[in-house]
């Protein structure tokens, strides 16, 4: 008998010691009061500017409004600078923070802005999840948190050429992922299936190229694109939840949308030999003055709308030039000779690097995908995207070669695989990507230490080839997305799969109320 109790005991005390919140904090120390929030409760917000998504979001996960407190009054809820934490208590950097719930309130301490905001999404969570009594009022265990994330750059990669999302599916998609904390969208405007970014300059990028998609090739298809106007409110939109958009205009290949509108800049693309389906694989034309500098013109356009951006990314990925007939290898062939380049491959290295000091001139690091590492770019000054998973040396002379590396493997990054074996809209390789492989991510890579500090952060990829509608979207991303922040966030000494799922079931409500219809695994909901 009293085993069971002492098992009931135990068993009872870890099940309280996992409080409701995604990515898993570093540190949690409960301790025996309790606050109590009722509706009224005020808050004293760390500076006016987000007063109003601050209050939203607690008011959200409370369920009745909070009010903000006059400056004179603290509020039940504080939100306040790390130096007035108590001595022993570490102070929290950069995007850390420490909240601490005691009978009195619950306070959030943060050095910077974006730890405040960490801290929100901790504190939202926790309410959500607080106990309720008949009349609404919630009741919170006290507690202390500790908490930093594990990397700095914690992303997620939209493909928004195969199919469009639009600026309602992208806010949405916003606010999931600052919900989690994850930092970065990496926005993949451009490639063969439609051109999605306004560049004034050049509007035919846009009319033309931005007609269709994937599943719709006809020449009369509307156009989906972003406007400028659309762009500076989403970036906007971004910032304020502390996400930073990185850009993607993909080249010298994946360029067809592009070369539709300007066929002056066609650097000549191939069909595939007996796959008449398969768009030919059009490249922009490297040994062309003009094609460079129209490059140029809409990488500076890229610049000013993304201004904070700190990477542009070029692409880079699967170009080869000359495949089959190459109408411009006489042209192609000039420059060789001008510039004393052996072969087509110097061609492309050559390409890239003439790309990267324009995006270097304008104050922003070269992003790639992988491909870019053997192009010899300035270390500090680029930024590698590994993505082919079957390469793992890729990675390896990447990192030994001094570059910062974001981690996004195929396998088990890129959503466009299926999550489950039943699944059949999706992609394999070799398996597939449950949630569980994303949790895990990275630590099957047994990254040293000294890898480690040149590994930037990871994130996952949703190229959209196959997932037609936002539901389908929404089923590949979801709840996928999540594991990956927790395993952006959280230290592996803290990572859990079991608790992961315990804690995963809430989460699945709070997305599908805020109308995002994830794959549910506990129930594996049908795709
Ligand atoms: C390869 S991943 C690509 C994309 C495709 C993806 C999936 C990468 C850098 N390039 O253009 O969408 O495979 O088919």
């Amino acid at each position: 008998m009293r085993r069971i109790f002492t098992c009931l005991l135990f068993a009872f005390a870890t099940a309280a010691a996992e409080i409701q919140v995604i990515p898993r904090p570093v540190d949690v120390r409960e301790t025996d009061t309790r606050l109590h929030l009722t509706k009224g409760a005020t808050v004293q917000l760390a500076d006016t500017k987000t007063k109003d998504l601050v209050l939203a979001t607690l008011s959200e996960a409370a369920g009745f409004p909070l009010v903000p407190a006059l400056a004179s009054k603290p509020g039940s809820i504080q939100f306040l600078p790390a130096t007035t934490l108590p001595d022993r208590i570490p102070v929290p950097k950069g995007e850390g923070y420490v909240i601490r719930i005691t009978g009195e309130g619950a306070n959030v301490h943060a050095a910077t802005p974006a730890g405040h905001f960490h801290g929100l999404q901790t504190l939202a969570q926790l309410i959500r999840s607080g106990e309720r009594d008949g009349q609404g009022a919630i009741s919170l265990g006290g507690a202390q948190i500790l908490d930093a994330p594990r990397f700095a750059w914690r992303g997620f990669m939209l493909d928004e050429s195969r199919h469009f999302t639009g600026e309602a599916g992208v806010k949405r998609l916003l606010d999931g992922m600052a919900r989690y904390k994850l930092n970065r969208l990496h926005w993949h405007l451009t490639d063969s299936a439609g051109w999605r970014i306004e560049i004034k300059k050049y509007p035919k990028l846009t009319t033309i190229g931005g007609r269709g998609n994937e599943s719709d090739r006809s020449a009369d298809a509307p156009a989906q694109f972003y406007t400028q106007e659309q762009i500076r409110g989403i970036v906007a939109y971004a910032k304020e939840r502390h996400i930073t958009i990185v850009p993607e205009i993909d080249m010298p290949g994946h360029a067809d949308a592009a070369v539709l509108a300007y066929p002056e800049h066609d650097g000549g693309g191939f069909l595939q030999k007996g796959n008449k389906d398969k768009w030919p694989h059009f490249t922009f034309n490297p040994a062309k003055k003009e094609t460079l500098s129209f490059l140029d013109d809409i990488l500076k356009e890229v610049a000013a709308l993304f201004p904070e951006a700190g990477v542009i990314h070029v692409g880079g990925d699967e170009v080869h030039f000359g495949w089959h007939e190459w109408p411009k290898l006489q042209e192609v062939q000039a420059l060789m000779k001008k510039e004393r380049l052996k072969d087509l491959a110097a061609v492309e290295t050559w390409f890239i690097r003439r790309m990267s000091m324009t995006i270097n001139g304008l104050r922003f690091q070269t992003g790639g995908w992988d491909e870019i590492a053997s192009r010899d770019l300035p270390r500090d000054k680029s930024l590698v995207f590994w993505w082919r998973h079957d390469k793992p040396q890729v990675l390896h002379d990447a990192l030994k070669n001094d570059y910062s590396v974001v981690l996004c493997p195929r396998r088990p990054c890129y959503f466009d695989f299926v999550q489950h074996d039943s699944h059949k809209v999706g992609r394999r390789w070799g398996g597939f990507n449950p949630l569980s492989e994303v949790y895990a991510f990275p630590a099957a890579l047994k990254l040293s230490a000294a890898d480690e500090k040149q590994v930037r952060g990871i994130q996952a990829c949703l190229w959209t080839e196959t997932a037609v509608t936002q539901a389908r979207r929404d089923f590949l991303i979801w709840p996928r997305l999540v594991a990956l922040a927790e395993a952006a966030w959280t230290p592996d000494s803290r990572k859990d799969f079991s608790t992961f799922e315990q804690r995963l079931p809430a989460e699945i409500e709070w997305l599908r109320a805020k109308g995002i219809k994830p794959y549910d695994p506990s129930a594996n909901s049908p795709e």
